[in-house]
């Protein structure tokens, strides 16, 4: 007894109506057609568990064994029965199935016209967005403006990852060699977690990201900072910008001005990222000298090495790249 309350209560402590992963509360029009879908089969399965719990319940009661008494009636080959028991289980199917073909359909519609292009790369374990239309290209953190339709294209150079935002939609796979896609429209600004969804590789469980969706004005602003050239960086800044520009760091990310790699996250402006390493600490100087130090020792089976490094020279440039905003 005392072992099914600890499960039932571990099983239970994952449960949150309004986590910051909740499935519970749709925020654009794709999470809640999604939504509708799960009240429709959650409803009609407990309609169904009452019916047969309650005839469970009268006949355990009615039928139960009694001293003396005689064999109950014994039936083979009831018509009845067996065309109700065939038809009832085909009407849930239909009940279920209608609704559900209805969402796929709708959940597939090729873009509105004015929607926003945004091209999401899986990798592992990190997600690239790009803006083919505005030009902007970053990393792990996904900025949308409330209310406009966006048309993601996901695609990926490794193995297969799935892209899952569950306030907003997904889970859509990210499949290398295709190119899949996942319209929506996020209706409410806020802070979204996602997480890769297809198990991808040693850090699959440290794949996650964050979907801002802003109002169109913090928006614009948003856009302007990520255009922007950064301040040319002083003091300590200036001394990490120097070492990271002869570091390897130059074969791998992108600042634009200063390297061109692509095999790492864009960090152009990684400073205006709240988040390090795909969703996995808050991006603080301390945080980022320990990643830049040894990166593998924070995010198990990481594509970045570690460079050998001291601290002071981690901690220079972790300065200079959490200034970049
Ligand atoms: C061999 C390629 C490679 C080299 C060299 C490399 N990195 Fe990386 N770096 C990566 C990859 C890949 C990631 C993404 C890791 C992840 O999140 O799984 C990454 C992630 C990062 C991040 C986190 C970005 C984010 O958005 O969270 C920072 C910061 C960073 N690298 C800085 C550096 C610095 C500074 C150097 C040089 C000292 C360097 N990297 C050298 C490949 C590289
Ligand atoms: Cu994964």
């Amino acid at each position: 007894m005392r072992s099914a309350l600890l499960l039932g209560a571990a099983a239970l402590g994952g449960c949150a109506w309004d986590g910051p992963m909740s499935t519970v509360r749709a925020r654009s029009d794709f999470a809640r057609d999604i939504l509708y879908v799960y009240g429709i089969i959650t409803w009609a399965s407990v309609a169904i568990a009452l019916v047969v719990f309650a005839a469970l319940g009268v006949v355990l009661l009615r039928f139960r064994e009694k001293p003396g008494a005689p064999l109950p009636a014994q039936t083979h080959g009831h018509t009845l029965l067996e065309i109700a028991w065939t038809v009832a289980p085909a009407l849930v199917l239909l009940v279920i199935a209608i609704p559900t073909i209805q969402v796929i359909f709708r959940t597939q519609v090729a873009p509105a016209a004015q929607a926003l292009d945004v091209t999401v790369r899986g990798r592992q374990w990190w997600w690239e967005f790009r803006y083919p239309s505005l030009g902007v290209v970053t990393a792990n953190e996904l900025h949308l403006p409330a209310g406009r339709p966006v048309a993601l294209t996901l695609e990926g150079p490794d193995v297969i990852h799935s892209f899952w935002v569950p306030q907003l939609g997904g889970k859509r796979d990210v499949i290398p060699g295709r190119e899949n896609r996942l319209t929506l429209v996020p209706d409410r600004p806020g802070e979204y977690w996602g997480q890769c969804a297809e198990f991808c590789g040693a850090s699959h469980a440290n794949m996650g990201l964050r979907v801002f969706v802003d109002t169109p004005e913090a928006f614009a602003r948003w856009l302007a900072a990520q255009r922007a050239t950064p301040a040319e960086p002083a003091g300590l800044a200036a001394e990490g910008k120097a070492l990271y520009a002869r570091s390897a760091c130059v074969g791998c990310h992108t600042i634009r001005g200063v390297s061109a790699g692509v095999l790492g996250p864009d960090l152009t402006t990684f400073g205006s990222r709240t988040t390090l390493g795909a969703g996995l600490l808050p991006n603080t100087i301390e945080n980022v000298t320990a990643w830049i130090h040894d990166p593998g020792a924070i995010k198990p089976g990481v594509k970045m090495p570690p460079l050998g490094l001291t601290e002071p020279q981690a901690r220079a440039i972790a300065t200079y790249l959490t200034g970049l905003r």
